[in-house]
């Protein structure tokens, strides 16, 4: 699949950023990481998918499912609600409905993400497959979503070859 392209969907959850989306810097950031990979390695990503949803789980739960099952994303990014926040739920919305862990990935990221800060484990990310769709959850922080996704994104196309 040497010239097909990777469709990405970005899920900001926050509630903060679902009552003014002006205040969402992590999914226009995330955006970015994947169209310097574009333009750095021809990498041909295209985010096809950007929603914000509040931290609510059945928000979070059925963009996923839609993004997953209708539109066949070949990857998802959440960004946000990994953290202990009484409100954070986002791993918790996606395990449910992943059929496989990627725990590799998941490592990856965090090691990654540790070089740059102690504070990154406080993040609890996941990683899984539903379907044909790849998901990542990421910290809500621009610089940690960007850490995380930075960490593995050379090894997101032969993943996703992998399960097309
Ligand atoms: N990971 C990286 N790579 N860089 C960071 O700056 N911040 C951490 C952590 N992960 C951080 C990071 C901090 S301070 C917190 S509280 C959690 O991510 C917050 O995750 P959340 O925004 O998804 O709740
Ligand atoms: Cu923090």
């Amino acid at each position: 699949s040497v010239n097909e392209s990777y469709f990405v969907g970005i899920l900001t959850v926050s509630d903060t950023s679902a009552k003014n989306s002006e205040k969402d810097l992590s999914g226009p950031g995330l955006k970015n990481v994947f169209l310097e990979a574009n333009s750095r390695s021809k990498i041909p990503f295209k985010v096809a998918k950007t929603k914000i949803v509040p931290d609510e789980f059945n928000d979070i739960q059925d963009t996923v499912k839609q993004w997953c099952d209708i539109e066949k994303l070949d990857l998802i990014i959440t960004t946000g609600g990994t953290g202990f926040g009484i409100r954070d739920i986002t791993p918790e919305a996606i395990q449910p409905i992943l059929n496989k862990f990627c725990s590799g990935i998941t490592q990856a990221m965090l090691s990654a993400s540790l070089q740059k800060t102690p504070f990154a484990s406080l993040s609890r990310p996941i990683s899984g497959i539903r379907g044909n769709t790849i998901i990542l959850t990421v910290p809500g922080s621009p610089k940690g979503a960007r850490e995380s996704v930075e960490a593995v994104i050379n090894v997101l196309p032969h993943a996703i070859d992998l399960i097309r």
